[in-house]
């Protein structure tokens, strides 16, 4: 596998330290979160044969599709076995999303450029939440980062989205890793 990230994502990638403001945005005081989605897996690499050296990672959400009223609060966890930071980025269409790394890096997928100004440059992201529209997830604009511990190991996030729509996410880092949030 060919893992070409831009500077800034690789910032995301090596930053051990956790530190940073409070999550801001994220709908006020700690909302009931009726759904968790955790990041899951590993980064597990294989030979697959001759002189080419295919690469598997297991990295992924527990959830591909989550259905949400609007106004709910949602969870995400670092739950995987990486020191690996995620992002989830909102998309507001399916053909936002990447469908290969050379997409995410460097970014030409909306969403990935979106995470890229989470910054923080080698260290942790300089913003750990990043919004557009109203305050929660609604609109491209919208992504959180997480770490793989300490503060930022999850997220609760309102879904501001107004029923009737549905939200796509990525993490701009490993961006096979994509979900769905379905508004009602
Ligand atoms: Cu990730």
């Amino acid at each position: 596998m060919r893992i070409r990230v831009g500077a800034v994502m690789l910032g995301l990638l090596v930053f051990a330290a956790v530190t940073g403001a409070a999550l801001a945005g994220t709908g006020g005081s700690a909302p009931q979160a009726a759904i968790t989605v955790k990041s899951l897996g590993n980064e597990t690499f294989v030979r697959s044969g001759g002189f080419y050296k295919g690469a598997l990672a297991t990295l992924r959400w527990s959830r591909l599709t989550i259905t949400v009223k609007s106004g709910d609060s949602v969870t995400f966890e670092h739950a995987d076995k990486t020191q690996d930071p995620h992002t989830v980025t909102i998309a507001t269409t399916k053909a936002q999303l990447p469908t290969d790394f050379d997409e995410a890096a460097p970014p030409t997928c909306k969403p990935c450029a979106v995470a890229a100004k989470h910054g923080g440059g080698n260290g942790p992201p300089k913003h750990w939440v990043l919004n557009a529209g109203k305050p929660g997830l609604d609109t491209l604009g919208d992504s959180i980062a997480l770490a793989p511990k300490g503060p930022h190991k999850t997220a609760t996030v309102v879904v501001s989205a107004p029923a009737g729509t549905t939200l796509y996410y990525v993490c701009a880092i490993h961006p096979w890793m994509q979900g769905e949030i379905k508004v009602t």
